[in-house]
C-alpha cells in the first residue's frame, strides 16, 4: 500500500467515528438534496473550530478546497485523458505542477524521479502513477529532515517569539490566532507591538489582545521598536507572563535597516531572557506564490528563521507552495492560516495536508 492510501485510510477511519456520533443528522442528510448536505457538513466544521485543540482533518479539507479543485482536478483530468504515460504526459504534468506553484526546480527534480520510477518499475498506466505522484510529493517534503511543527518554549522565564514578514502577509492576525491557541493551552500571553512603523499597526494588535483577552504592550507610532521590546519584556517579567509574541515591521525594501532593526531587537531579548527568542517565525502569504518564496530566501539571509507560518491558504489554489518552501528554503512550515478568524490557524500537519489536497483524486 502506498503512502497516500495509508493516509487516506487513516483519516477516513477517523471520519467514520465522527459520523457515528452524529448518526441522527446523518439519516436526515441522506434524504435531503445535495445543497443541504453541503450546508450541514460546513456546520460540522464550524463546530470543530470552536475547539482549537481539535486539529480535525476537515479543516484541512475545507481550507484546501481551492487548491484541490485547481491542480488536483487537473491531475485527475490528465490521468483520464492519457491511456499511456508518454513524454507529452510528463510535459503536461510538469506544467500543472508549476502552475500549482510547487517551484520550477522542485518540479524538474520531481519529474526526473518520476521518470526513473516509471522506467524501473515498468509502469505505463497513468492511473497507477497517481498514487506514486502523491507519494513522491510527500517524500519531497519529508526528505530526511526532522519535521517539527512544535514551538519551542523557554523553561525558565518568559518565552519570546518574534514574528517577521513583509507588510500585509498576516503577521498581526497570526499573532492574534497563536495567542488565542496559547491562551487556551493555559498560558499567560502578552502581545508586544514592535511594528511602530505602519500607522494603525499598534492599535490593530491591541484590538486583537482585547478580542482574545490577553495582555498588551505598545507605544506611540514611530517609537524605537527595540525600546518597545525592552519595555514589553520588563512587563512580561514583572507580571509573570509565559509567552511574549512580538509583532514587527517587515520592511524588506531596506534590507540593511531591517537586519539592523532585528539585530537590535534580538540583542534586547538576549539581554532580558537567557537564551534569547526561542522562535522567529516568518509569515508568508500563500496567495503570493513564488514571491513568497523569494521573501523567505531574503529573510533567511538577514535573520535566523526557525519556522514559517503560511497564511491565506484558504484563498488560493497555490497549496503546492508548502512543498516548494520546504524544498527551496529548507525551513519547516509550522502553522497554516485558513481564514481571518481567531480559530482559523492550524498547526501544520503534512499528513492532513496531503489528505486535504488529494482526497478526491483516488
Ligand atoms: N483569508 C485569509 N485572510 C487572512 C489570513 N491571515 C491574515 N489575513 C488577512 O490579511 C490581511 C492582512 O493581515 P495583517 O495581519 O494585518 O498583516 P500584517 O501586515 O502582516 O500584520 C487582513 O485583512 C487579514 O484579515 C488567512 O489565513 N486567511
Ligand atoms: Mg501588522
Amino acid at each position: 500500500m502506498g503512502l497516500f492510501s495509508k493516509i487516506k485510510s487513516m483519516f477516513q477511519k477517523k471520519e467514520e467515528t465522527v459520523e457515528e456520533e452524529i448518526i441522527e443528522t446523518e439519516v436526515e442528510e441522506e434524504s435531503s438534496d445535495e445543497e443541504e448536505v453541503v450546508v450541514k457538513k460546513e456546520k460540522k466544521v464550524e463546530k470543530k473550530k470552536e475547539e482549537p485543540k481539535n486539529n480535525n482533518v476537515k479543516v484541512y479539507e475545507k481550507g484546501l478546497t481551492k487548491s484541490r479543485q485547481g491542480f488536483v482536478s487537473k491531475l485527475a483530468e490528465l490521468t483520464n485523458r492519457y491511456k499511456k504515460v508518454t513524454d507529452e504526459y510528463f510535459d503536461e504534468l510538469e506544467e500543472i505542477l508549476i502552475m500549482a506553484d510547487i517551484g520550477v526546480n522542485t518540479v524538474m527534480e520531481f519529474i526526473d524521479r518520476l521518470r526513473d520510477r516509471v522506467r524501473d518499475e515498468k509502469l505505463d498506466d497513468p492511473e497507477m502513477l497517481k498514487e506514486i505522484i502523491v507519494d513522491e510529493l510527500f517524500i519531497i517534503y519529508v526528505n530526511d529532515s526532522v519535521l517539527t511543527s512544535k514551538l519551542t518554549f523557554n523553561e525558565n522565564g518568559p518565552t519570546a517569539i518574534l514574528f517577521v514578514g513583509v507588510n500585509g502577509v498576516g503577521k498581526t492576525t497570526t499573532i492574534g490566532k497563536i495567542g488565542y491557541q496559547l491562551k487556551n493551552d493555559g498560558k499567560k500571553v502578552l502581545l508586544v507591538a514592535a511594528d511602530t512603523f505602519r500607522a494603525g499597526a499598534t492599535a490593530q494588535l491591541k484590538e486583537w489582545s482585547e478580542k482574545i483577552d490577553v495582555g498588551f504592550y505598545g507605544k506611540e507610532e514611530g517609537a524605537d521598536p527595540a525600546s518597545v521590546v525592552y519595555d514589553g519584556l520588563q512587563m512580561a517579567k514583572n507580571e509573570n507572563y509565559d509567552v511574549v509574541l512580538i509583532d514587527t515591521a517587515g520592511r524588506l525594501q531596506n534590507k540593511v535597516n531591517l537586519m539592523k532593526e532585528l539585530e537590535k531587537m534580538n540583542k534586547v531579548i538576549d539581554g532580558q531572557i537567557e537564551g534569547g527568542a526561542t522562535e522567529t517565525l516568518l509569515v508568508i502569504d500563500a496567495t503570493t506564490g513564488q514571491n513568497g518564496i523569494s521573501q523567505a530566501k531574503a529573510f533567511k539571509e538577514i535573520t535566523n528563521i526557525t519556522g514559517i507560518v503560511l497564511t491565506k491558504l484558504d484563498g488560493t489554489a497555490k497549496g503546492g507552495i508548502v512543498l516548494a518552501i520546504k524544498e527551496t528554503v529548507g525551513i519547516p512550515v509550522k502553522y497554516i492560516g485558513l481564514g481571518e478568524a481567531k480559530e482559523d490557524l492550524q498547526v501544520f500537519d503534512i499528513e492532513k495536508y496531503i489528505y486535504g489536497l488529494f482526497k478526491d483524486m483516488m
